[in-house]
């Protein structure tokens, strides 16, 4: 495997000076503690290239690190001074339905100069992130969303952990600035905007300091539009611990390759076996070799020898799935996209073909629908068990994402996953997902490759009672 410390966008020349960014100072203080969009110029790039102008929580990207213990509330006034209207999405929350930030589902977007309050209970301890929920494909694009990190009441022994929130901006390499073609149809219709930078915490190659026999729990979040990344260990021994929040019943050595879809979350906990004066890395596999997404400068000692493998992290209070037979069945079909053969669909209340479909910059459907449709997929009574088959008819992989709800998936031999809030369903797959519709509210399933959410890949389902 051939490893680069660093790798720089190829044909990016010194762009012109910035100019000032406009800033409006903030009003008097509130009760509540603020959490404030801004815009924000910072130093992404490399020195030779200018400050990059971003959006921002608390002119931060990633926003700041928001860290409750498991059962407390959740209280932010989001102030927003951006010059667009904005929500705020607590991903992975099973969260209060008029707390969940989804603009004309949950509440209206918050205009520039508004505010909203939030305000809720965090009833799963986890690896959760925020981020905006109003044209996603471009606030989260622009660098609204931050780490949510919820502490169980006792948590594992380690050394130290570490918050490494994932990214892949596409920069105009001309500017330095970022790439102002949110609505690109090639984007829509493919991968969805797959950027030219990769961060880890805004940084390209994240640089930090451990010791030999040093225990570090790292939680990964992957904020990107549409990349997957794939991810592995050198120098390093280490458990998957918890996925999209939830703890695995038995932590699972990290041998292969770990796959973070945009949206997933992975907690995994490793050793430091490198020596001391030696490197160990997280490394981002890609198709022509591994990349340095984070580096370990070892120095010292932190034991004299290793320790135990870890126990399972304890688990949430998910609803538990029932016996097998109970349960609602619905389907997903996914359609559309390039190379996906999709003839036509439903949009906007009647039927349309493909060119006319295209023509509205649109260019997925589910169940022949494309984009919000206003009849649910599903009205749940509370309580109420389902199991819903996606079905992925696209050239393309997906990554689902159910909200208000973790899920299991249920496999051809009706084995139960981990839980999770998202999956990645690859082309021509079909993947059943299980949960106990537990959680009132209209909540949202869509794609999480943003693009794809906004050109036709979102619907929606009830749950009453
Ligand atoms: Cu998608």
């Amino acid at each position: 495997m051939t490893l680069t410390r660093r790798r720089l966008l190829a044909g990016m020349a010194a762009g012109a000076a910035l100019p000032a960014l406009p800033r409006t100072l903030g009003a008097a203080a509130a009760a509540m503690p603020v959490l404030r969009t801004e815009e924000l110029s910072a130093r992404l790039l490399p020195p030779e290239y200018p400050e990059t102008r971003l959006w921002s929580y608390a002119g931060r990207s990633p926003g700041p690190e928001l860290r409750l213990a498991q059962g407390a509330r959740l209280r932010r006034r989001l102030e927003n001074r951006l010059p667009a209207a904005t929500t705020v999405h607590w991903h992975g929350i099973r969260i209060d339905n008029a707390m969940d930030g989804v603009p004309g589902l949950t509440q209206d977007a918050v205009p520039p100069g508004a505010s909203f309050d939030y305000d809720f209970a965090l009833p799963d301890a986890g690896t959760y992130w925020y981020h905006a929920h109003e044209k996603s494909y471009e606030q989260v694009a622009r660098g609204l969303y931050g780490a949510l990190i919820v502490e169980e009441p006792d948590p594992p022994e380690v050394d130290r952990e570490e918050v490494l929130v994932l990214d892949d901006w596409r920069i105009d390499p001309a500017t330095g600035q970022l790439a102002a073609n949110f609505e690109m149809p090639h984007d829509r219709s493919h991968a969805g905007r797959i950027g030219n930078y990769i961060t880890t915490n805004g940084a390209q190659t994240l640089e930090l300091a451990a010791r030999r026999h040093e225990r570090l729990r790292l939680r990964l979040v992957n904020a990107s539009n549409a990349r997957i990344f794939r991810l592995g260990l050198m120098g390093l021994e280490g458990w998957l611990m918890a996925l999209d929040g939830m703890p695995l019943e038995t932590p699972a050595p990290l041998t292969a390759t770990l796959t973070l879809a945009p949206a997933q979350r992975a907690d995994l906990i490793v050793d430091v076996i490198a020596e001391p004066g030696g490197e160990a890395f997280l490394v981002r596999q890609e198709r022509d070799g591994g990349y340095a997404q984070a580096v370990f400068a070892v120095a010292g000692q932190a034991g004299a020898a290793r320790r135990d493998a870890p126990g399972a992290l304890p688990p949430n209070p998910v609803t538990a799935l029932k016996a097998p037979g109970t349960a609602r069945r619905l389907t997903l079909h996914m359609e559309g996209g390039a190379m996906g053969g999709m003839q036509g669909a439903m949009l906007n209340g009647r039927a349309a073909d493909m060119r006319e479909i295209a023509g509205a910059n649109q260019f997925w459907a589910f169940n022949g629908m494309v984009g919000m449709p206003d009849a649910p997929l599903a009205e749940l009574d509370r309580g109420e068990e389902v199991r819903v088959a996606i079905r992925n008819d696209t050239a393309f992989p997906h990554a689902m994402h159910v909200h208000g709800h973790h899920f299991r998936e249920i496999g051809a031999d009706g084995a139960r996953g981990p839980w999770r809030d998202t999956l990645l369903v690859d082309r021509g797959e079909t993947r059943e997902i299980g949960f106990v519709a537990d959680n009132p509210g209209d909540w949202l399933f869509h794609c999480h490759m943003l693009a794809h959410a906004a050109s036709g890949m979102m619907t929606w389902f009830r749950v009453t009672g």
